[in-house]
């Protein structure tokens, strides 16, 4: 079984990357901000609490994104493998992680992690907040927020998988081909 999780700040690309991998792999594409906007969308009382946090650009609490994994891992039992997009953003999502798999005779193969720049990663997620529609693409503080609660809270977890030797780093500053090619070839290696 393949189990990737695809890693970097906000904008860095692991949305637009999952989306040629799921289609080479045959993998399921797990996005926790494509679920927890999936709730937003149908105003259910989950999606109302995240709303508020997402729109401020801050974390949801870990047992929201844990659960609602959780649920989709055991909907998708016969899946050649996942890409987790998004998830885990704590060490304590990440270790919730690797129990939901060790109880199902799984694990992760490894975590990439894309590098993007601050000045970067600000232009492409104001540019793509001029036609998203996604509050917290649109505003340069909120931008600033994510990046910060990506630094103080999510950058730890790539220590997380260093120790388990499942760590590889990309450069995701480039074209979307160039870094995808980048990417299948640590996952060849694997
Ligand atoms: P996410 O939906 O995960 O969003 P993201 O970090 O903005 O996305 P990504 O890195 O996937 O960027 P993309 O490829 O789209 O999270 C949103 C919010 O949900 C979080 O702030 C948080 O509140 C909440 N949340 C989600 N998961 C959570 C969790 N596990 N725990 C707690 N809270 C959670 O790329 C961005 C843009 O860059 C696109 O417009 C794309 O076209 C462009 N782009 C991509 N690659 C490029 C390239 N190579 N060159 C130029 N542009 C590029």
């Amino acid at each position: 079984m393949l189990n990737l999780v695809l890693f970097g700040p906000p904008g860095a690309g692991k949305g637009t990357q999952s989306q040629n991998l799921i289609e080479k792999f045959g993998l399921i594409h797990l996005s926790t901000g494509d679920l927890l906007r999936g709730e937003i969308a149908q105003g259910t009382e989950l999606g109302l609490e995240a709303k508020k946090l997402m729109d401020e650009g801050t974390l949801v609490p870990d047992s929201v994104v844990i659960g609602m994994i959780s649920n989709k891992l055991d909907a998708n039992k016969d899946a050649k493998g996942f890409i987790f997009d998004g998830f885990p953003r704590t060490v304590a999502q990440a270790e919730a992680l690797d129990e939901l798999l060790a109880s199902k005779q799984s694990a992760i193969s490894g975590m990439i992690a894309l590098e993007v720049n601050d000045d970067e990663l600000e232009q492409r997620l104001l540019k793509r907040g001029e036609t998203s529609g996604r509050p917290d693409d649109a505003n340069p503080e909120v931008i600033r927020k994510r990046i910060k609660e990506y630094n103080d809270k999510t950058a730890p977890v790539a220590g997380f998988y260093k120790n388990q030797n499942k760590f590889t780093s990309i450069n995701g500053i480039g074209s979307i081909e160039q870094i995808f090619a980048s990417i299948v070839s640590v996952i060849e290696a694997y």
